[in-house]
Formats: C-alpha cells, structure tokens, sequence
C-alpha cells in the first residue's frame, strides 16, 4: 500500500515537471524560421521582429533560428500569406486588412472610428473577439499568434493640405488591397487607388499617387515626408498588424516549439505596443521637423468625414456576420459605459 503510494505520488511529481517543461530536455529541433514583414529594420515593425527573434532563440538554446527579412523582400502581405498557406515560409507579419481576401472577418477591424483609443483596441485585439476573428484564419491554413499596433491612422498628400473633405476631390489616394478601404475613400471623393505596400513610396515619389494614408509611426520609418508635405490628422482607423504562421509548417513542431513561438509572439507583442506608442507620441513633432505641413480637421470636417465614413459599417457589419458585429459593438459599449 505504502509502497503504491509512493509510486503514484512519484509519477504525479515526474508529470508535474513535464508539465512545467523543467528538469527534462524540452523536443526541440533545429528550425529555420523565415520571418518576413514589410516595413524596413529601423521601424517599430522591424524592431519587435527583431525581439521576437532573439527570444525564440534564446528559449530554444539557439534550436530555432530566425531569419527576420524585412523591406517586403519576401514579397508584399498579400505574397508572403499565399507562401505561408503553400509551406514556402514560416511566419510574417502584416496588417490585417490584406488577409480580409483570406479570411472575411477580419474586415471587422477596417471599420472607421471602431476603436475610439489605444485601450479600447487592446482589449477587444486580445479578447474572445479578437481570439475569435484570428482563430478563423485556422480554417485558410494559417494559425495567428498576436495582434500587434500598426496604430490610428493619418492622411498625407503632395498636392494641398486637407482641410475639408471636398479638398479630397480627385486626390490619387493609394488603399491597402481591400474594400472597406476602397469604398470608404472613394465615398469621401478621393481617387482611391489599391496598390501593396512595398510599391508605395516609389508610387508616391514618381506621383503615380498623390497621397497615402498610415500612421506617423510608418510615415516617418518609411520617409514618406521625402514625397509628402501635407499630413491630416484624421485617426480615421486603428489598425492591427498580425503574426501568422504557415498551418502546414505549425503542425509539424512540437508542443515545446509552438509555445516558444506563442509566448515570444506575446513577448513582442508588448514590447511593439509600448514601442509603438512611445515613437508615436513624438512623432508628428519629428515630421514636422522634416518638413510636413500638419494640419488638425476642425471639429465639424472631422464630424462630416466621420458621418461619410461609417456609411461603410453595414457593409461591414454583412461581411463579417451581424453577430460578431453585435457582439463588438455590445463589447464597445460596456467598456465605454452607454
Ligand atoms: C506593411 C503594411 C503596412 C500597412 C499598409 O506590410 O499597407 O499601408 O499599413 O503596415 O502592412
């Protein structure tokens, strides 16, 4: 009996050490991870890969290797989540309005003024709505690890400073590749115009395209104040960015690999947003030292804009199903107390 239970306490105690992953050599195989993103090295996108990285491979007592490639030299969003799908690279990560091809529901986070600020966003990215809308990815053969910030974003243009939304009239205005996007801008007069990431600044530079919008974060990491003079402050939509791996490539690691991967995805995740929102904060005084002519829409043109601009919500609201879009806005309105 004694002699049983001793047995039972010991067996209890050996998989309460596999459990925590201590004291027994985790599986872990040498991987080589190609992690791609758009924006360049010296960006807040850059740098939270970068973290991401070093703490994969830190956990992984240097097993897992990650190749971070920057600059959209895999190719742009839209390339790389078709090599993910195919196996041909491991991870990216890249805003959520290119996946809305893949995946409807992720137009939920195109709505214009959604998320009132950052909190708010925080809270419904990394809930069960936001846990929901990434776990619909599965189904397309891509698993979602976190929503970072690529933030609220801001208009610029070449051509006259934007005031009012007539001033948007006939304004070449390059869109991600996505609806919500496309309507909206066109509904507000501009010649909205879907183009990848990676051919904006030599569209903008050769004036194929007037203007662009983003937030400052990527207006100043991607120099576009070298092509653009006048910036609107317009916080017209917050947007994500999301880390997403190859489902083909994730199902063949370990448990050991996939939370080494998840937990250096939170990781970065946290340290992206403080990143982000520090350099934001400082931004628009760096932009106009490089030049911008920054403008603030008055109180009544910001309202205008707004009333325009949610137009596009039912549209929304049918693409995505009206019970995610109910349950958001249920979720918004406790938060926000009405
Ligand atoms: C980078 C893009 C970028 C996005 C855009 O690959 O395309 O304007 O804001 O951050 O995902």
């Amino acid at each position: 009996m004694h002699i049983l239970r001793r047995t039972i306490l010991a067996a209890a105690a050996v998989s309460a050490l596999l459990a925590s992953g201590a004291g027994f050599a985790a599986d872990i195989k040498p991987r080589l991870i190609r992690f791609g993103y758009g924006l360049n090295e010296a960006s807040n996108q850059g740098r939270a890969v970068k973290l991401f990285a070093e703490q994969v491979e830190k956990a992984s007592q240097g097993k897992m290797k990650v190749r971070a490639i920057g600059a959209a030299a895999l190719g742009s969003d839209v390339q790389m989540q078709q090599a993910l799908i195919g196996g041909a690279q491991e991870m990216m990560v890249g805003s959520t309005a290119t996946l809305v091809g893949i995946t409807k529901e992720m137009a939920l986070w195109d709505t214009p003024f959604l998320f009132n600020n950052t909190k708010e966003a925080d809270a419904v990215l990394d809930g069960p709505i936001g846990t929901k809308v990434m776990n619909k990815l599965q189904d397309k053969g891509l698993v979602g690890l976190a929503y970072w910030e690529n933030g609220f974003r801001n208009l610029t243009n070449s051509k006259r400073p934007v005031t009012k939304m007539e001033d948007l009239d006939g304004i070449k205005l390059r869109v991600m590749q996505n609806n919500v996007y496309l309507d909206s801008f066109k509904m507000l007069g501009a010649n909205a115009i879907p183009l990848p990431f990676s051919e904006l600044f030599s569209a903008l530079e050769t004036r194929t395209v007037d203007g662009q919008e983003n937030p400052y974060n990527t207006i100043l990491s991607s120099k576009f104040y070298e092509v653009q003079k006048y910036l609107t402050i317009s916080n017209h939509v917050y947007s994500p960015w999301i880390v997403t791996v190859s489902k083909k490539w994730w199902d063949g690691l370990s448990k050991d690999e996939q939370k080494i991967l998840a937990d250096a995805a939170r990781a970065s995740r946290d340290f992206e947003r403080k990143d982000t929102r520090e350099e934001g904060a400082k931004a628009l005084a760096d932009l106009k030292g490089k030049g911008m002519q920054i403008n603030e829409l008055s109180p009544a043109e910001a309202g205008r804009m707004r009333d325009k601009l949610t137009k596009v919500n039912a549209s929304v609201a049918s693409n995505v199903g009206m019970d995610l879009w109910k349950e958001t806005q249920d979720e918004l309105g406790k938060m926000r107390g009405t």
